[in-house]
């Protein structure tokens, strides 16, 4: 019986933090650490998963709509949401799936852990359902290199039908919606049109993705913060207050913020927004259209080969995330200022903040010092020890999810996944849930799904 494997990149978002869900581009890479879904095909159109990791409890369910939530905070509910999405999309899904989910993405840290879940979830139903992925980058140049291909080469059978990447990735944006948080779509875009040695332009409505070479001998290193931003749970209800804040000041000052961001000096919008909101909307506000301006600049810099500049763009956005909208801890302050003070070139909280991970700029020699000025400040005082693997890491610009053929098993078994109740007693059980709080983790290294 043939076996499956679909593999969705986490990714590090280098500038343009808190614009997707304001329609303003974003600068990110897929990374070196994916969420791996292997798996074989059922006929009975459910979906059984479950993980090594003892806090990710095995979970079942029919593709039946309406597909319930599971409890809040539960992962089940970025697999649920995948399925959904498809469904809701028209898309049949007659036949399941029942698999191990492991990776090595690291939670709740700013990496995207969730949206590679819904990806990885997404592509795993759709190569059941014989539904094929066209690449499409929607118009930008050079999308595809160093991407996983979809298919066995082996399999010659046509797909019943096709979806593009960009497609599916606003059809899972939409989708990832469903677990709570309010999110824009940068995350599900970047891992899935990852490329590799390459940073991602990718801008909104319409979602358009367009690759930008990283300059040779430019590093970025991730360092968590050890506090977990855990957006099914604590950080969501943040996360959402940001999103509507910038929807109201935005009906005070303009109609849209991309009209905005073009209009030749800043200045005058600044005033103009100052005039007319209170001053927290006016901080909010104040963060979104600098970001964006930054987002350009930025990739001016990247295709200049300037790597200072794109550090001084870095620490601004940090400082504006901190100041102006209020997302980064002194956990993530404490880590830009090592990073920096060590040699790095811009360094800045990355991912929604409220914990999580930073990211540093380092030209290649710096890198080694960078991180070990972070082992013996930052992490050992707090760890006794030198951070985990996933606590602090190199990451590379890295392709984009898709699926392959999986290497026969040894897998383990699915003896833990509940069984389901017979087609005919409907719904199907809510997923156990485990209780994910928005806890501080001493050692986050050892989560991952
Ligand atoms: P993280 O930190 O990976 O959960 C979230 C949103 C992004 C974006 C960033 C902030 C989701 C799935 N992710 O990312 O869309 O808004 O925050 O820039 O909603």
């Amino acid at each position: 019986m043939s076996r499956w494997r679909a593999v969705a990149p986490g990714r590090v978002n280098l500038i343009g933090e808190h614009t997707d869900y304001n329609g303003l581009p974003v600068l990110p890479i897929a990374i070196d650490r994916a969420i791996r879904i292997e798996f074989r095909v059922t006929g009975d159109a459910a979906v059984r998963l479950h993980s090594p990791v003892e806090r990710f409890a095995p979970f079942a369910f029919r593709m039946r709509r309406p597909i319930e939530a599971a409890d809040r905070g539960d992962w089940s509910n970025y697999v649920r949401a995948a399925a959904r999405g498809l469904l809701e999309h028209g898309i049949d899904l007659r036949r399941g799936i029942e698999g191990t989910v492991s990776g090595d993405v690291p939670v709740a840290a700013g990496l995207s852990s969730s949206s590679a879940l819904v990806v990885a979830s997404a592509l795993a139903l759709l190569k059941a359902n014989g539904v094929g992925v066209e690449d499409g980058t929607g118009g930008g140049a050079g999308g595809g290199a160093g991407r996983a291909p979809d298919e066995d080469p082996a399999d010659k059978r046509p797909p019943a039908k096709t979806v593009s990447r960009l497609e599916l990735a606003a059809l899972m944006a939409r989708a990832e919606r469903f677990a709570g948080l309010r999110g824009g779509g940068m995350d599900q875009a970047a891992c899935l049109h990852g490329v590799e040695g390459h940073a991602l332009r990718i801008e909104f409505e319409p979602l358009r993705v367009t690759p930008v070479a990283v300059p040779e001998g430019w590093r970025w290193v991730v360092a968590s913060s050890l506090e977990r931003a855990e957006k099914s749970a604590g950080a969501r209800d943040a996360y959402n207050e940001r999103a509507r804040q910038c929807r109201e000041a935005l009906r005070g000052v303009g109609s849209g913020y991309r009209d905005l961001v073009a209009e030749p000096g800043l200045d005058g919008v600044l005033r103009r927004a100052r005039g007319v909101l209170a001053p927290a909307l006016f901080r909010r506000f104040r963060h979104v259209v600098t970001e964006g301006r930054r987002v350009a600049l930025a990739e001016e810099a990247m295709l200049n080969g300037e790597l200072g500049r794109f550090g001084e763009l870095m620490v601004q956005s940090h400082a504006s995330l901190r100041d102006d909208y209020e997302v980064s801890t002194a956990g993530l302050d404490e880590i830009v200022e090592i990073a920096l003070e060590a040699g790095a070139a811009g360094a800045r909280l990355t991912g929604a903040g409220f914990g999580g991970c930073a990211v540093a700029l380092c030209e290649e020699r710096a890198a080694a010092t960078v991180m070990e000025a972070l082992a013996t400040r930052f992490y050992a005082p707090r760890l006794g020890g030198p951070p985990g693997r996933d606590a602090m890491f190199a990451a590379k610009a890295s392709g984009g999810a898709g699926v392959t053929a999986a290497p026969p098993p040894p897998s383990p078994p699915l003896s833990a996944v509940p069984a389901l109740p017979s087609p005919s007693t409907a719904p199907a059980p809510a997923a156990r849930s485990r209780g994910t709080g928005n806890r501080p983790a001493t050692d986050p290294t050892r989560d991952w799904f």
